[in-house]
Protein backbone atom coordinates (compact mmCIF):
# COMPACT_ATOMS: atom_id res chain seq x y z
CA UNK A 1 0.00 0.00 0.00
CA UNK A 2 1.71 3.33 -1.06
CA UNK A 3 1.62 5.71 1.48
CA UNK A 4 -0.09 9.00 1.92
CA UNK A 5 -2.67 7.19 -0.14
CA UNK A 6 -6.43 8.82 -0.31
CA UNK A 7 -9.95 6.83 -0.97
CA UNK A 8 -11.16 6.24 -4.19
CA UNK A 9 -13.86 8.56 -3.67
CA UNK A 10 -11.52 11.50 -2.52
CA UNK A 11 -12.12 14.55 -4.97
CA UNK A 12 -9.70 16.77 -6.29
CA UNK A 13 -10.47 20.32 -7.33
CA UNK A 14 -8.76 24.01 -7.69
CA UNK A 15 -9.98 27.32 -6.84
CA UNK A 16 -10.52 30.91 -8.15
CA UNK A 17 -12.94 33.87 -7.26
CA UNK A 18 -14.49 35.92 -9.84
CA UNK A 19 -12.76 39.66 -9.07
CA UNK A 20 -9.02 38.26 -8.85
CA UNK A 21 -9.27 36.48 -12.53
CA UNK A 22 -12.04 37.64 -14.07
CA UNK A 23 -12.06 41.20 -15.64
CA UNK A 24 -14.00 42.84 -18.05
CA UNK A 25 -14.90 44.86 -14.90
CA UNK A 26 -17.51 46.89 -16.79
CA UNK A 27 -18.09 44.61 -19.58
CA UNK A 28 -21.97 43.23 -20.56
CA UNK A 29 -23.78 45.32 -17.81
CA UNK A 30 -21.26 45.05 -15.27
CA UNK A 31 -21.54 47.07 -12.48
CA UNK A 32 -18.59 48.56 -9.76
CA UNK A 33 -18.03 46.22 -6.55
CA UNK A 34 -16.55 47.74 -3.46
CA UNK A 35 -13.26 46.04 -4.55
CA UNK A 36 -13.17 48.33 -8.00
CA UNK A 37 -13.96 51.60 -6.09
CA UNK A 38 -11.70 50.68 -3.13
CA UNK A 39 -9.15 49.84 -5.85
CA UNK A 40 -9.66 53.42 -7.56
CA UNK A 41 -8.20 54.94 -4.21
CA UNK A 42 -4.66 55.61 -4.55
CA UNK A 43 -2.83 53.83 -1.95
CA UNK A 44 -5.30 51.51 -0.54
CA UNK A 45 -3.67 48.63 -2.32
CA UNK A 46 -0.29 47.99 -3.78
CA UNK A 47 0.91 49.51 -6.80
CA UNK A 48 -2.46 50.83 -7.15
CA UNK A 49 -3.30 47.43 -8.44
CA UNK A 50 -6.55 46.43 -9.76
CA UNK A 51 -9.20 43.74 -10.82
CA UNK A 52 -10.09 45.55 -13.79
CA UNK A 53 -8.42 43.27 -16.39
CA UNK A 54 -6.74 40.55 -13.86
CA UNK A 55 -5.92 37.10 -15.58
CA UNK A 56 -8.66 38.15 -18.15
CA UNK A 57 -10.27 34.69 -17.32
CA UNK A 58 -13.63 36.42 -18.46
CA UNK A 59 -12.64 36.04 -22.05
CA UNK A 60 -9.42 32.87 -21.76
CA UNK A 61 -12.19 30.82 -19.60
CA UNK A 62 -11.88 28.17 -22.58
CA UNK A 63 -7.93 27.81 -22.26
CA UNK A 64 -8.29 28.19 -18.41
CA UNK A 65 -10.69 25.28 -18.46
CA UNK A 66 -8.08 23.37 -21.24
CA UNK A 67 -5.57 24.03 -18.44
CA UNK A 68 -7.46 22.32 -15.51
CA UNK A 69 -7.92 19.44 -17.53
CA UNK A 70 -4.15 19.10 -18.22
CA UNK A 71 -4.13 19.16 -14.45
CA UNK A 72 -6.28 16.21 -14.03
CA UNK A 73 -9.00 17.56 -11.11
CA UNK A 74 -12.45 17.07 -10.98
CA UNK A 75 -14.15 19.96 -9.35
CA UNK A 76 -13.58 23.81 -9.77
CA UNK A 77 -14.22 25.99 -7.20
CA UNK A 78 -15.53 29.72 -8.84
CA UNK A 79 -17.33 32.51 -7.62
CA UNK A 80 -20.24 34.39 -8.89
CA UNK A 81 -19.53 38.23 -9.10
CA UNK A 82 -23.43 39.73 -7.38
CA UNK A 83 -22.68 43.03 -9.50
CA UNK A 84 -22.25 41.16 -13.06
CA UNK A 85 -26.06 39.51 -11.60
CA UNK A 86 -27.63 42.69 -9.91
CA UNK A 87 -25.62 45.34 -11.43
CA UNK A 88 -27.56 47.67 -8.83
CA UNK A 89 -27.58 44.91 -5.90
CA UNK A 90 -31.56 45.09 -5.98
CA UNK A 91 -33.69 45.37 -8.60
CA UNK A 92 -33.29 43.91 -12.62
CA UNK A 93 -31.17 40.98 -13.53
CA UNK A 94 -28.75 41.33 -16.50
CA UNK A 95 -29.21 38.30 -17.84
CA UNK A 96 -25.40 38.75 -19.99
CA UNK A 97 -23.87 38.61 -17.29
CA UNK A 98 -25.70 35.08 -16.24
CA UNK A 99 -24.58 33.80 -19.75
CA UNK A 100 -21.09 33.87 -18.66
CA UNK A 101 -21.50 31.95 -15.97
CA UNK A 102 -23.31 29.09 -18.10
CA UNK A 103 -20.81 29.47 -20.91
CA UNK A 104 -18.08 28.86 -18.10
CA UNK A 105 -20.40 25.94 -16.77
CA UNK A 106 -21.14 24.62 -19.54
CA UNK A 107 -17.38 24.44 -20.86
CA UNK A 108 -16.43 22.98 -17.36
CA UNK A 109 -19.60 20.29 -17.67
CA UNK A 110 -18.01 19.48 -21.26
CA UNK A 111 -14.83 18.69 -19.99
CA UNK A 112 -16.05 16.83 -17.46
CA UNK A 113 -15.60 18.91 -14.52
CA UNK A 114 -18.13 19.94 -12.14
CA UNK A 115 -18.74 23.30 -11.15
CA UNK A 116 -18.61 24.34 -7.14
CA UNK A 117 -20.16 28.23 -7.69
CA UNK A 118 -19.65 30.51 -4.23
CA UNK A 119 -22.04 32.86 -4.21
CA UNK A 120 -20.08 35.59 -2.54
CA UNK A 121 -16.29 36.53 -2.49
CA UNK A 122 -16.37 39.86 -1.65
CA UNK A 123 -17.18 41.61 -4.47
CA UNK A 124 -20.43 43.30 -3.19
CA UNK A 125 -21.82 45.77 -5.30
CA UNK A 126 -20.77 49.51 -4.82
CA UNK A 127 -24.31 50.69 -5.51
CA UNK A 128 -25.72 49.09 -1.88
CA UNK A 129 -22.63 50.26 -0.47
CA UNK A 130 -23.79 53.96 -1.24
CA UNK A 131 -26.86 53.52 -0.63
CA UNK A 132 -27.15 52.02 2.88
CA UNK A 133 -23.39 50.77 3.79
CA UNK A 134 -23.74 47.41 2.48
CA UNK A 135 -23.16 44.89 5.24
CA UNK A 136 -23.70 47.91 7.94
CA UNK A 137 -27.27 47.41 7.10
CA UNK A 138 -29.34 44.99 8.11
CA UNK A 139 -31.84 45.26 4.48
CA UNK A 140 -28.11 43.57 2.47
CA UNK A 141 -28.95 39.95 3.68
CA UNK A 142 -32.71 40.33 2.43
CA UNK A 143 -30.96 41.85 -1.25
CA UNK A 144 -28.17 38.93 -1.36
CA UNK A 145 -31.00 36.52 -0.87
CA UNK A 146 -32.78 37.88 -3.62
CA UNK A 147 -29.70 37.94 -5.93
CA UNK A 148 -29.31 33.96 -4.72
CA UNK A 149 -32.83 32.97 -6.17
CA UNK A 150 -32.14 35.03 -9.42
CA UNK A 151 -29.22 33.09 -9.89
CA UNK A 152 -29.88 29.73 -8.70
CA UNK A 153 -32.63 29.73 -10.52
CA UNK A 154 -30.99 30.09 -14.07
CA UNK A 155 -27.78 27.84 -13.32
CA UNK A 156 -29.43 25.59 -11.22
CA UNK A 157 -29.61 23.13 -14.05
CA UNK A 158 -26.55 23.08 -14.21
CA UNK A 159 -24.74 23.69 -11.16
CA UNK A 160 -25.51 21.40 -7.98
CA UNK A 161 -22.94 22.73 -5.40
CA UNK A 162 -23.63 25.74 -3.93
CA UNK A 163 -21.36 27.66 -1.83
CA UNK A 164 -22.86 30.87 0.24
CA UNK A 165 -20.20 33.17 1.07
CA UNK A 166 -16.69 32.93 1.32
CA UNK A 167 -14.51 33.87 4.52
CA UNK A 168 -17.06 36.44 6.67
CA UNK A 169 -14.32 37.71 8.31
CA UNK A 170 -12.25 38.91 5.90
CA UNK A 171 -15.29 41.29 4.22
CA UNK A 172 -16.92 42.53 7.23
CA UNK A 173 -14.20 42.44 10.27
CA UNK A 174 -11.17 43.97 8.12
CA UNK A 175 -13.45 45.16 5.82
CA UNK A 176 -14.93 47.82 8.46
CA UNK A 177 -12.71 47.50 11.35
CA UNK A 178 -10.47 50.62 12.51
CA UNK A 179 -7.28 48.91 12.38
CA UNK A 180 -6.49 47.01 9.72
CA UNK A 181 -3.28 46.87 7.23
CA UNK A 182 -3.87 46.77 4.52
CA UNK A 183 -7.57 46.95 5.05
CA UNK A 184 -10.13 45.02 2.71
CA UNK A 185 -13.03 46.76 0.86
CA UNK A 186 -14.42 48.82 1.56
CA UNK A 187 -12.36 50.08 4.18
CA UNK A 188 -14.89 52.60 6.10
CA UNK A 189 -14.33 52.74 9.55
CA UNK A 190 -17.04 52.23 11.74
CA UNK A 191 -17.26 53.94 15.46
CA UNK A 192 -17.65 50.76 17.26
CA UNK A 193 -16.43 46.88 17.50
CA UNK A 194 -20.18 46.44 17.88
CA UNK A 195 -20.53 47.78 14.56
CA UNK A 196 -18.10 45.79 13.86
CA UNK A 197 -19.53 42.80 15.13
CA UNK A 198 -23.23 43.82 13.67
CA UNK A 199 -21.74 43.19 9.97
CA UNK A 200 -20.77 39.59 10.42
CA UNK A 201 -24.10 39.51 11.94
CA UNK A 202 -25.67 40.56 8.75
CA UNK A 203 -23.44 38.26 6.65
CA UNK A 204 -24.41 35.35 8.92
CA UNK A 205 -28.38 36.56 8.30
CA UNK A 206 -27.46 36.76 4.40
CA UNK A 207 -25.80 33.26 4.90
CA UNK A 208 -28.80 31.78 6.06
CA UNK A 209 -31.62 33.39 3.73
CA UNK A 210 -29.25 32.23 0.91
CA UNK A 211 -29.57 28.38 2.10
CA UNK A 212 -33.06 28.86 2.18
CA UNK A 213 -33.32 30.64 -1.46
CA UNK A 214 -31.21 28.10 -2.90
CA UNK A 215 -32.91 25.26 -1.53
CA UNK A 216 -36.04 26.88 -2.64
CA UNK A 217 -34.87 27.79 -6.26
CA UNK A 218 -32.48 24.83 -7.49
CA UNK A 219 -34.84 22.75 -9.89
CA UNK A 220 -33.30 19.73 -8.68
CA UNK A 221 -31.24 18.44 -5.76
CA UNK A 222 -28.01 20.16 -4.59
CA UNK A 223 -25.73 20.57 -1.84
CA UNK A 224 -25.16 23.71 0.12
CA UNK A 225 -22.44 24.52 2.33
CA UNK A 226 -20.93 27.82 4.03
CA UNK A 227 -16.86 28.53 3.78
CA UNK A 228 -15.26 29.67 6.98
CA UNK A 229 -11.54 30.38 7.03
CA UNK A 230 -11.36 29.21 10.90
CA UNK A 231 -8.50 30.11 13.08
CA UNK A 232 -7.01 26.73 13.84
CA UNK A 233 -5.29 26.21 17.07
CA UNK A 234 -2.68 23.68 17.22
CA UNK A 235 -1.55 21.84 20.10
CA UNK A 236 2.32 22.14 20.81
CA UNK A 237 2.34 18.85 21.66
CA UNK A 238 -0.18 15.70 21.18
CA UNK A 239 -0.24 15.22 24.90
CA UNK A 240 -3.84 14.87 26.28
CA UNK A 241 -3.17 18.41 28.31
CA UNK A 242 -2.14 20.30 25.12
CA UNK A 243 -4.83 18.93 22.90
CA UNK A 244 -7.30 19.80 25.52
CA UNK A 245 -5.97 23.40 25.64
CA UNK A 246 -6.43 23.58 21.94
CA UNK A 247 -9.41 22.28 22.16
CA UNK A 248 -10.51 25.18 24.75
CA UNK A 249 -8.67 27.58 23.09
CA UNK A 250 -10.66 27.26 19.65
CA UNK A 251 -13.59 29.19 19.90
CA UNK A 252 -11.82 32.19 21.76
CA UNK A 253 -9.17 31.88 18.93
CA UNK A 254 -9.79 34.90 16.79
CA UNK A 255 -13.72 34.88 16.00
CA UNK A 256 -14.31 31.17 15.63
CA UNK A 257 -16.78 31.71 18.89
CA UNK A 258 -18.89 34.43 16.72
CA UNK A 259 -18.88 32.75 12.98
CA UNK A 260 -18.34 29.30 12.72
CA UNK A 261 -20.18 28.22 16.29
CA UNK A 262 -23.44 30.28 15.38
CA UNK A 263 -23.31 28.87 11.75
CA UNK A 264 -22.68 25.47 13.05
CA UNK A 265 -24.48 25.22 16.52
CA UNK A 266 -26.95 28.20 16.29
CA UNK A 267 -25.79 29.83 18.94
CA UNK A 268 -22.73 32.26 19.45
CA UNK A 269 -20.23 30.57 21.72
CA UNK A 270 -21.18 31.42 25.58
CA UNK A 271 -17.69 32.42 26.41
CA UNK A 272 -16.82 34.34 23.31
CA UNK A 273 -20.28 36.16 23.69
CA UNK A 274 -18.90 36.81 27.63
CA UNK A 275 -15.49 38.03 26.26
CA UNK A 276 -17.28 40.29 23.53
CA UNK A 277 -19.40 42.28 25.92
CA UNK A 278 -20.88 45.14 25.00
CA UNK A 279 -19.34 44.25 21.80
CA UNK A 280 -21.67 41.74 20.95
CA UNK A 281 -24.03 42.07 18.36
CA UNK A 282 -27.67 43.01 18.12
CA UNK A 283 -29.47 39.38 17.92
CA UNK A 284 -33.06 40.11 17.03
CA UNK A 285 -35.41 37.14 17.71
CA UNK A 286 -35.30 34.22 15.04
CA UNK A 287 -32.15 35.40 14.02
CA UNK A 288 -29.90 32.41 15.34
CA UNK A 289 -32.64 29.83 13.52
CA UNK A 290 -31.84 31.66 10.02
CA UNK A 291 -28.75 31.39 10.72
CA UNK A 292 -28.02 28.08 11.99
CA UNK A 293 -29.56 26.30 8.63
CA UNK A 294 -28.94 22.54 7.43
CA UNK A 295 -25.47 22.07 5.60
CA UNK A 296 -24.37 19.77 3.22
CA UNK A 297 -21.23 20.34 3.75
CA UNK A 298 -18.22 22.89 5.21
CA UNK A 299 -15.91 24.44 3.42
CA UNK A 300 -12.81 25.40 5.12
CA UNK A 301 -9.73 27.63 3.91
CA UNK A 302 -6.65 26.73 5.83
CA UNK A 303 -3.79 28.29 5.61
CA UNK A 304 -1.75 28.55 8.56
CA UNK A 305 -2.40 27.59 12.49
CA UNK A 306 -1.85 29.09 16.17
CA UNK A 307 0.39 26.74 18.65
CA UNK A 308 -1.31 26.49 22.02
CA UNK A 309 -0.06 24.91 25.08
CA UNK A 310 -1.54 23.89 28.31
CA UNK A 311 -0.89 25.66 31.53
CA UNK A 312 -1.51 26.03 35.03
CA UNK A 313 -3.22 29.02 35.51
CA UNK A 314 -6.62 30.55 33.84
CA UNK A 315 -8.03 30.05 31.59
CA UNK A 316 -6.06 26.80 30.61
CA UNK A 317 -4.43 27.30 28.06
CA UNK A 318 -1.58 29.74 25.91
CA UNK A 319 -1.63 30.38 22.38
CA UNK A 320 1.93 30.80 21.72
CA UNK A 321 4.05 33.06 19.52
CA UNK A 322 6.38 32.47 16.94
CA UNK A 323 10.03 32.51 17.45
CA UNK A 324 12.15 35.33 14.81
CA UNK A 325 13.31 33.24 12.05
CA UNK A 326 9.83 31.35 11.65
CA UNK A 327 9.38 29.51 8.54
CA UNK A 328 6.75 31.62 6.67
CA UNK A 329 5.64 31.78 3.25
CA UNK A 330 5.33 35.40 1.24
CA UNK A 331 2.54 36.48 3.20
CA UNK A 332 2.80 38.32 6.97
CA UNK A 333 0.14 35.74 8.22
CA UNK A 334 1.41 32.83 6.49
CA UNK A 335 3.40 31.05 9.02
CA UNK A 336 4.34 27.18 8.59
CA UNK A 337 2.13 24.93 10.63
CA UNK A 338 0.76 22.03 8.08
CA UNK A 339 -0.78 20.33 11.07
CA UNK A 340 -3.33 22.99 11.19
CA UNK A 341 -5.66 21.31 8.53
CA UNK A 342 -5.76 18.14 10.47
CA UNK A 343 -6.44 19.67 13.55
CA UNK A 344 -9.23 22.43 11.83
CA UNK A 345 -11.07 19.21 10.44
CA UNK A 346 -10.86 17.37 14.09
CA UNK A 347 -11.88 20.21 15.68
CA UNK A 348 -15.19 20.96 13.54
CA UNK A 349 -16.15 17.49 14.47
CA UNK A 350 -14.99 17.32 18.13
CA UNK A 351 -14.78 20.95 19.41
CA UNK A 352 -17.50 22.30 17.81
CA UNK A 353 -19.06 18.72 17.81
CA UNK A 354 -20.06 18.59 14.11
CA UNK A 355 -18.87 15.19 13.28
CA UNK A 356 -21.63 14.54 10.98
CA UNK A 357 -20.65 17.25 8.61
CA UNK A 358 -18.71 16.57 5.07
CA UNK A 359 -15.73 18.48 5.02
CA UNK A 360 -14.04 20.25 2.19
CA UNK A 361 -10.48 21.99 1.83
CA UNK A 362 -12.00 24.54 -0.36
CA UNK A 363 -8.84 26.98 -0.15
CA UNK A 364 -5.27 26.02 0.94
CA UNK A 365 -2.06 27.08 -0.91
CA UNK A 366 0.60 29.86 -0.83
CA UNK A 367 2.36 32.44 -1.92
CA UNK A 368 5.46 32.55 -3.00
CA UNK A 369 8.61 34.37 -4.45
CA UNK A 370 8.27 32.72 -8.24
CA UNK A 371 10.71 33.92 -10.93
CA UNK A 372 10.24 32.98 -14.36
CA UNK A 373 13.94 31.25 -15.11
CA UNK A 374 16.07 31.57 -17.95
CA UNK A 375 14.30 28.42 -19.15
CA UNK A 376 10.82 29.86 -18.90
CA UNK A 377 9.90 28.04 -15.95
CA UNK A 378 9.08 28.34 -12.29
CA UNK A 379 10.36 26.03 -10.33
CA UNK A 380 8.53 26.32 -7.06
CA UNK A 381 10.10 24.06 -4.77
CA UNK A 382 8.94 26.21 -1.72
CA UNK A 383 5.01 25.91 -2.59
CA UNK A 384 5.88 21.66 -2.97
CA UNK A 385 6.93 21.52 0.12
CA UNK A 386 3.99 23.65 1.90
CA UNK A 387 1.33 21.78 -0.05
CA UNK A 388 3.08 18.43 0.10
CA UNK A 389 3.25 18.89 4.34
CA UNK A 390 -0.38 20.31 4.48
CA UNK A 391 -1.98 17.27 2.37
CA UNK A 392 0.22 14.62 4.35
CA UNK A 393 -1.98 16.63 7.24
CA UNK A 394 -5.07 16.40 5.55
CA UNK A 395 -4.38 12.74 4.66
CA UNK A 396 -4.25 11.90 8.70
CA UNK A 397 -7.37 12.92 8.65
CA UNK A 398 -9.41 10.94 6.55
CA UNK A 399 -7.18 7.97 7.54
CA UNK A 400 -8.42 8.82 11.24
CA UNK A 401 -11.88 8.86 10.37
CA UNK A 402 -12.97 12.24 10.00
CA UNK A 403 -15.46 13.46 6.95
CA UNK A 404 -12.87 14.88 4.37
CA UNK A 405 -13.92 14.48 1.43
CA UNK A 406 -12.26 16.88 -0.95
CA UNK A 407 -9.75 19.99 -1.74
CA UNK A 408 -9.41 22.76 -3.54
CA UNK A 409 -5.77 24.22 -4.14
CA UNK A 410 -5.60 28.02 -3.83
CA UNK A 411 -5.15 29.09 -6.15
CA UNK A 412 -5.70 27.35 -10.18
CA UNK A 413 -3.20 30.43 -11.50
CA UNK A 414 -1.60 33.81 -10.32
CA UNK A 415 -3.93 36.28 -9.41
CA UNK A 416 -5.72 39.96 -8.02
CA UNK A 417 -4.24 39.41 -4.05
CA UNK A 418 -6.50 42.31 -3.01
CA UNK A 419 -4.63 44.89 -1.04
CA UNK A 420 -1.06 42.90 -2.65
CA UNK A 421 -2.43 43.49 -5.67
CA UNK A 422 -0.20 41.24 -8.17
CA UNK A 423 2.66 41.18 -5.94
CA UNK A 424 1.68 38.22 -4.41
CA UNK A 425 1.43 35.13 -6.65
CA UNK A 426 -0.23 31.74 -5.29
CA UNK A 427 -0.86 30.18 -8.38
CA UNK A 428 0.27 26.54 -9.18
CA UNK A 429 0.14 28.10 -13.01
CA UNK A 430 2.32 31.39 -13.22
CA UNK A 431 0.44 34.66 -14.52
CA UNK A 432 2.51 36.59 -16.78
CA UNK A 433 0.37 39.78 -16.53
CA UNK A 434 1.71 41.27 -19.87
CA UNK A 435 1.10 38.82 -22.05
CA UNK A 436 -1.87 37.09 -20.03
CA UNK A 437 0.43 33.95 -21.08
CA UNK A 438 -0.56 30.84 -18.29
CA UNK A 439 3.06 29.07 -17.36
CA UNK A 440 2.23 25.54 -14.98
CA UNK A 441 5.09 26.22 -11.98
CA UNK A 442 6.54 23.02 -11.02
CA UNK A 443 4.25 22.78 -8.29
CA UNK A 444 1.38 22.33 -11.09
CA UNK A 445 3.39 18.77 -12.35
CA UNK A 446 3.52 17.66 -8.44
CA UNK A 447 -0.06 18.18 -7.58
CA UNK A 448 -1.49 16.66 -10.75
CA UNK A 449 1.00 13.93 -9.96
CA UNK A 450 -0.70 13.64 -6.56
CA UNK A 451 -4.38 13.69 -8.33
CA UNK A 452 -3.27 10.65 -11.12
CA UNK A 453 -1.63 8.53 -7.97
CA UNK A 454 -4.65 9.63 -5.63
CA UNK A 455 -1.43 10.40 -2.66
CA UNK A 456 0.47 12.61 -1.75
CA UNK A 457 3.80 11.93 -3.87
O1 LIG B 1 -6.74 35.16 -2.20
C1 LIG B 1 -7.37 34.89 -1.00
C2 LIG B 1 -8.79 34.43 -1.23
O2 LIG B 1 -9.53 35.35 -1.95
C3 LIG B 1 -9.50 34.19 0.08
N1 LIG B 1 -8.71 33.35 0.93
C4 LIG B 1 -7.32 33.64 1.13
C5 LIG B 1 -6.64 33.83 -0.21
C6 LIG B 1 -5.15 34.15 -0.01
O3 LIG B 1 -5.00 35.33 0.71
Amino acid sequence: MPSYQFPDDFQWGAATAAYQIEGAASEDGRKPSVWDSFSAIAGRTLNGDSGAIACDHYHRYESDVKLMVELGIRHYRFSIAWPRIVPDGRGSVNEAGVDFYKRLVDCLIRHGITPHATLFHWDSPQALEDQYGSWRNRQIAHDFAEYVSAIVSRLGDRVQHWMTINEIPCFTHLGYSANQTPPHAPGTRVGSSKEVWQTSHHALLAHGLACQAIRAASPGPCSVSLVDNIAVTVPITESEADIAAAQQAFPHCWLNGGIVFPALTGAYHAGFLEQLGSAAPEIQTGDLEIIHQPLDRLGLNIYTGTYVRAIDQAPGYECLDLPQGYPRLHMPWLNFVPECLYWGIRHISETVGRPDLPIWITENGCAAQDVLDAKGEVIDTDRILYLRQHLRAAQRAVAEGYPLKGYFVWSLMDNFEWAWGYDRRFGIVYTDYRTQQRIPKASFGWYAECIRQNRVV
